[in-house]
């Protein structure tokens, strides 16, 4: 059994709420740091720790935390990004539903160590009961001494605020969520200047996802050291999978990150194999926006390593045989599904939420859509493919903010990796309309 530091204590009927959370030693971390430890004290241990963003992109958190400007008389802000709307993605929701005070205990140690005395938590609209868990564990902790002024004498002030978004996946992109925040249009900014310097109201912001400020507590309960010897390298500590699709046990998993890929998706401690005796063709191990992996890539890193669940193995090989950790969220597709409909459901999501500020995405993405939708139909032609590898390249690399690559990317790879798949739709047109899937690869 791997290690459980997030999730340890998800099993203790009533662990939602204070008392129980309480009575089975949360709140010692908040209670360590801001009693016994200086802000500095703590920054020291988390960048021990080697923590990278939950989020999706692994930055490392002790150094966007060293990064925060501090103006005399400026007020500096945290922000929690809770704007978990990555297709796949689901495991920040599992969070903030059962075990809320780890959150709340993740924040107050947070803004603790930013000298942060106001809060927010931006959380997606359609998670429309969580915030209501969000503020009764708010209320809670105040009414323990937890927030407000002065909490528990350490002469630290904190408010939390919970704000809700309005469907937006954009605003899970920080500039945009911070715009969002400041009650504009969720417009991504260019950056630099980066949240850590100008964020909310042009002050010095840390935006950090869900996760990421959770896994504070245990880092402060263990220390940096021990939670360091946890993974692989510089994929330290526990992650987050959601996982999903052809599984015979979808849900989320809290995982060592020094498990392969190959057990992550057989083993009975995790997803359970793939039902009904089918093979596994193809997946997508960190949300929508990453590369999709043939099985025959996903074992195996292209130097015939095992590929294992940590950032770099995911990404060894680069795009060309290798995808990414993204924010965990492990969509697992069987020999019956089709690549050509699933990369079309994802360009039709990319399509949606652009948010128009920038020609090669906002046209790009209306474009692939078009062109994907024509070669599942059946009204494909040949050049087709490679009018489509033209789009997604000309959207890489030349938008403001990563949805953009966010978009091209599994088309890149559906194509690097599928292109028969792609031809065979336009060759039998008729028959891709009936089975709904194409060559296998495996
Ligand atoms: C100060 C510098 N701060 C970087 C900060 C930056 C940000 C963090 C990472 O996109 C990815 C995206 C999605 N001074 C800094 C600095 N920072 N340099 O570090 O920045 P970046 O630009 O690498 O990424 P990002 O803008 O945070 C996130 C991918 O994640 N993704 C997203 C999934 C969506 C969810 C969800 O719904 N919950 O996770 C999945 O793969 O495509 O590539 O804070 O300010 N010099
Ligand atoms: Fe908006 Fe797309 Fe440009 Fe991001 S890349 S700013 S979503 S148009």
């Amino acid at each position: 059994m791997g290690r459980k530091l997030l999730l340890d204590k998800a099993h203790i009927p009533g662990i939602r709420y204070y008392d129980t959370y309480r009575g089975n030693g949360g709140y010692a971390a908040a209670e360590k740091a801001l009693k016994g430890m200086t802000p500095d004290q703590v920054l020291d241990e988390v960048k021990k720790s080697g923590l990278r963003g939950r989020g999706g992109a692994g930055f490392p958190t002790g150094m966007k935390w060293s990064f925060i400007a501090k103006p005399e008389g400026v007020p500096r802000y945290l922000v929690c990004n809770a704007d978990e709307s990555e297709p796949g993605t689901f495991k920040d929701r599992y969070l903030m539903e059962f075990i809320p005070h780890i959150l709340i205990e993740g924040l107050i140690i947070s803004s603790y160590t930013l000298g942060a005395n106001t809060c927010y938590i931006y959380i997606r609209g359609e998670y429309a009961w969580i915030p209501e868990i969000l503020e009764e564990a708010i209320a809670d902790a105040k009414k323990n001494g937890w927030l407000g002024k002065n909490i528990q004498g350490s002469g630290f002030d904190l408010e939390i605020y919970v704000q809700r978004g309005a469907g937006a996946y954009i605003c899970g992109e920080e500039t945009a969520l911070i715009e969002s925040l400041e009650g504009k249009r969720g417009n991504p900014r260019i950056k630099p200047p980066f949240p850590a310097v100008k964020g909310l109201w042009q002050s010095p912001t840390v935006v950090n996802n869900v996760e990421t400020l959770a896994a504070v507590v245990p880092i402060l309960n263990i220390g940096g050291e021990e939670y360091a010897k946890i993974g692989i390298g510089k994929s330290t500590g526990t992650k987050l999978i959601s996982a999903c699709g052809n599984i015979n046990k979808p849900g989320v998993y809290e995982i060592e990150m020094n498990i392969s890929v190959e057990e992550f998706i057989y083993s009975e401690e995790y997803c359970g194999g793939i039902p009904n005796g089918k093979r596994l063709k193809a997946c997508i191990p960190g949300g929508s926006s990453v590369p999709i992996l043939p099985a025959n890539l996903l074992f195996k890193t292209a130097k015939g390593d095992t590929r294992m669940m940590t950032y770099e193995s995911l990404s060894d090989g680069g795009f060309a045989t290798g995808t990414m950790m993204g924010s965990g969220g492990f969509i697992v597709l069987d020999e019956d599904q089709c690549v050509v409909k699933n990369t079309l459901t994802f360009a039709r999501f990319y399509r949606h939420e652009s948010c128009g500020q920038c020609s090669p995405c906002r046209e790009g993405t209306g474009w692939m859509e078009k062109v994907l939708k024509n070669i599942e139909t059946g009204k494909g032609k040949m050049s087709d493919i490679d009018l489509l590898w033209d789009i997604q390249r000309k959207i890489e690399g030349n938008t403001i903010c990563p949805l953009g690559d966010a978009a091209a990317w599994p088309v890149a790879a559906a194509i690097r990796h599928f292109r028969d798949e792609f031809e065979w739709h336009i060759t039998h047109p008729e028959e891709a309309q009936v089975r709904n899937f194409g060559l296998a690869h495996y």
